[in-house]
């Protein structure tokens, strides 16, 4: 008997994610509807639209260049998501409100970069391609889902293989084989810039950073122009007034830990500039952890459910995770054709019940401090988000903070939320919303210990 409640005490403190077993420790913060979602592998799911999006992308990098990695699991350590990659210590993507940790040390990866160490060491191609589902916690609206896919990428040259040792050259021949396109781009940044985004001297001349850029940007450009050729062919195959209007994209300078100088790649659709992708020459350092110092190259990371919302038309990230076959029917022998590709025609709207819940935030300590009092709250919104999607899960379409109020006497202070209750797939009676939100409002109490106005 005791061996047995030993067995039982040790198993709450254990999970098994996708067949493998972890301890968990106070980290632990993944909600069991996260754990069982790991199996669903959209990506790798026939003619599901996340795996049709990244099947156009894949065949933009030509086999054996590329070689493609699509199963690698994603529970990852800290070490693989954020240290190889040069994330500091107190970088807020580390933090709990912001991952799903298994332990400490262990996670839901946040990003598919979290295998560049690995595949940079072993990759037998001069190129790969990894997809992958990652994890974030994040706020809840029809764009927004803690979980979503990425495809990344990256292109390396070694400077002991080419010919007469001459990288430069080897990245413009290889440049040069790649085809053209007529899609205007705006690029207006200098190649590298020494505060915004330097190059790395210590280890790239200019004139191989550049050559590297170059063959990033033109890559990434073939691919963004392919996704957004094959969405409009799908728009004039539907809709005889379809007007074509020209692709527009630009290049914007950013940062990433583990890429200098990166930029991010955006698309100028339905009159909104749209950044759809992240990418960089890649930080140096990596490639020497990785056992290949001699190689310089580049990386970029795509979010495919992002790109197939636009391809398909999709106006709702939870319909990805939906079984119902008004929506999985509609792209079926996509996958064996994909001139087949449709957009997709929304089923009925079903209504909205929409919900506020107000709250007084839990004052915990005077010392420093966000509101008169000089009281600080541990309040953080993913916390909340997290409850609303554990109890209404995909019924619920969008969270907002609709007011803030600090009381003038007291110094406390109070936010009110509007949680916007609908599902995709049925109609919801307020009955069944009244009662999600009551669970709602006895966990925010339970778990945040705030107090419901
Ligand atoms: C990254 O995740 C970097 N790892 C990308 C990268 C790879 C940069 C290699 C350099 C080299 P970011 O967090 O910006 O960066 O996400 C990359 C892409 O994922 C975004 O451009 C977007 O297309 C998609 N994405 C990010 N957050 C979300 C989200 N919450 N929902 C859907 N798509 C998202
Ligand atoms: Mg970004």
């Amino acid at each position: 008997a005791a061996a047995a409640s030993a067995k039982k005490a040790a198993q709450q403190h254990s999970v098994t994610v996708n067949g493998k077993t972890y301890e968990t420790d106070s980290w632990f913060n993944t909600p069991s509807k996260i754990l069982e979602s790991t199996s669903r592998r959209l990506h790798l799911q026939k003619d599901h639209p996340v795996y049709i999006t990244r099947q156009i992308i894949e065949s933009k990098f030509t086999q054996p260049t590329f070689k493609s990695y699509n199963d690698f699991d994603p529970v990852v350590s800290t070490a693989e998501n954020f240290d190889s990659l040069g994330f500091p210590a107190d970088h807020p993507g580390r933090s709990k409100s912001d991952t799903y940790y298994i332990n400490s040390t262990t996670l839901l990866r946040t990003h598919t970069s979290a295998h560049e160490a690995q595949l940079f060491r072993a990759s037998s191609s001069p190129g790969y391609l990894i997809s992958g589902d990652v994890y974030r916690r994040d706020e809840i609206d029809r764009s927004h889902y803690p979980i979503f896919h990425q495809l990344e990428g990256a292109r390396v040259w070694d400077r002991t293989k080419v010919p007469n040792g001459d990288i430069v050259k080897a990245i413009y021949d290889d440049l040069a084989k790649l085809p053209t396109h007529n899609v205007q781009v705006e690029d207006p940044n200098p190649p590298h810039h020494v505060e915004r985004n330097p190059l790395q001297a210590e280890h790239h001349s200019a004139a191989e950073a550049e050559a590297v850029s170059a063959h990033l940007k033109r890559s990434l450009e073939l691919m963004v122009v392919e996704i957004f050729s094959r969405a409009k062919q799908a728009a004039a195959r539907q809709d005889p007034n379809y007007v074509d209007e020209p692709l527009k994209v630009r290049w914007v300078e950013a940062y990433f830990p583990f890429t200098s100088p990166s930029w991010e790649l955006e698309v100028y659709y339905q009159g909104d500039w749209l950044e759809v992708l992240g990418s960089g020459v890649s930080k140096q350092e990596i490639l020497i952890n990785a056992g290949v110092p001699d190689q310089i190259g580049w990386a970029f990371g795509i979010g495919l459910d992002r790109i197939a919302m636009l391809l398909f038309q999709i106006p709702d990230i939870r319909l990805f995770w939906s079984t119902d076959e008004r929506f999985l029917g509609q792209f079926r022998g996509v996958s064996d054709d994909l001139d087949r590709l449709k957009r997709f025609l929304p089923f009925s709207k079903y209504p909205a019940c929409p919900k506020d819940v107000s709250f007084w935030l839990r004052p915990t300590s005077a010392a420093g401090g966000d509101d008169r009092r000089g009281n600080v709250h541990d309040f953080h919104e993913n916390d909340l988000m997290e409850i609303v999607r554990e109890v209404a899960g995909d019924c619920v379409e969008d969270v907002k903070l609709v007011d803030e109020f600090v009381h003038p006497k007291t110094g406390r202070k109070s936010l009110c939320y509007r949680v916007n209750y609908r599902s995709l797939e049925r109609t919801l009676t307020n009955e069944q919303a009244v009662t999600m939100h009551e669970g709602v409002r006895r966990m925010l109490v339970e778990r945040l210990g705030v107090e419901l106005r």
